[in-house]
């Protein structure tokens, strides 16, 4: 019997005795029935996509199943979600396109810098019959159900260091936090920089002592986590339009009705939605708060940046694995 099949039998026994025992408290109808959802990140809970999934996505599955989000790592460091889930030790999580190509290297296509144009293009591109292969990918070779992808926004460098950074050759020497898998390692080297490992959640410290130089995250995520209180300048690179992927332990998905299914993936859908919004309409107004918090942000020479990037991905290992014919089909997504 798989835990989850365990727990579930053991909260309804817990339930039914708490109803037999008095009358008082008894339980709402129904809701010895629900399924807990641990869901955890290395995100705040103060993050766009924590607050979309509270908001829209647990309200969505309320009446068959507890969200129940555990942020900042506390649950488990950041990158070992999926193989929580796939344990059976966790039930949810927002994984990545790197942490996917751990696993099943035809993934390593979607971590390549530039290749992906936008938001747009992004949320396009998976929702047509290529996100559709690479999930099947995900479900048969992982146990793992993507519910939906959520724009996350585009990541750009910020630095403590004064120095103007306008072509990836300034970028050599530059100790750029990355986080720890090959994928995101090779992307730092791309860039031009000396790509270092380090886990999110220690990224600010990180900063604040000059363990590093500086790191790379979408906008929103350096106004959430406070990284322009310790650096100086954000350079408007652009290098990834960066997505998530919210996460189910298949099994559980297994276990719902057709119709919680659906309700599912409504809710999940709505989230998504909410959460791209609001990532986009934060994008479009922080460059002038961080300028204000007195860092300087400007626009680097982006295509010195992107015909360095691509062209190391194409020459590098992680492009044999890649789906032939995927660059094609990707870029002919309009
Ligand atoms: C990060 O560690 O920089 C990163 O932005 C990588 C993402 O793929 C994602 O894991 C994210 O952290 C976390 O969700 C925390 O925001």
């Amino acid at each position: 019997m798989s835990e989850f099949a365990s727990r579930r039998l053991f909260i309804g026994a817990a339930a039914a005795l708490l109803a037999g025992a008095s009358m008082l408290s008894a339980p709402q109808a129904g809701a010895e029935e629900k399924i807990t959802l641990r869901f955890s990140t290395p995100a705040s809970a103060t993050d766009n996509r924590s607050k979309g999934l509270e908001a829209i996505f647990a309200d969505g599955i309320k009446d068959f199943a507890v969200f129940e989000p555990h942020y900042n790592a506390t649950l488990f460091k950041q990158g070992t979600e999926l193989a929580a889930i796939q344990r059976g030790n966790l039930e949810m999580c927002i994984t990545s396109a790197q942490e996917l190509a751990k696993q099943i290297p035809e993934w390593s296509i979607f971590t390549a810098g530039y290749l992906l144009r936008d938001a747009e293009h992004q949320q396009k591109v998976f929702n047509s019959d290529i996100g559709a292969e690479m999930y099947k990918m995900v479900e048969d070779q992982l146990g793992v159900k993507i519910l939906k992808v959520m724009y996350f926004g585009t990541r750009q460098l910020n630095l403590r260091t004064d120095k103007k950074i306008m072509t990836p050759e300034d970028l050599a020497g530059v100790k750029l936090r990355m986080p720890g898998t090959d994928a995101w390692q090779f992307l730092g080297k791309a860039l031009g920089a000396n790509p270092t490992p380090m886990a999110f959640t220690e990224v600010y410290t990180g900063l604040q002592t000059g363990a590093i130089d500086g790191q790379d995250n979408p906008l929103p995520t350096d106004k959430d986590k406070k990284f322009y209180e310790v650096t100086k300048q954000i350079v408007l690179t652009g290098h990834l339009a960066d997505m998530n992927f919210l996460a189910l332990r298949k099994s559980v998905w297994d276990g719902l009705t057709a119709d919680q299914q659906k309700t599912m993936m409504d809710a999940a859908q709505a989230a998504v939605e909410e959460i791209g919004r609001n990532q986009l309409s934060e994008e479009a107004q922080l460059v002038d708060f961080f300028k204000s918090q007195g860092l300087q942000v400007y626009t680097p020479d982006v295509e010195a940046f992107r015909t360095r990037v691509q062209k190391m991905y194409l020459e590098s290992e992680f492009s044999k694995d890649w789906p032939k014919g995927m660059v094609t089909r990707i870029n002919a997504v309009q």
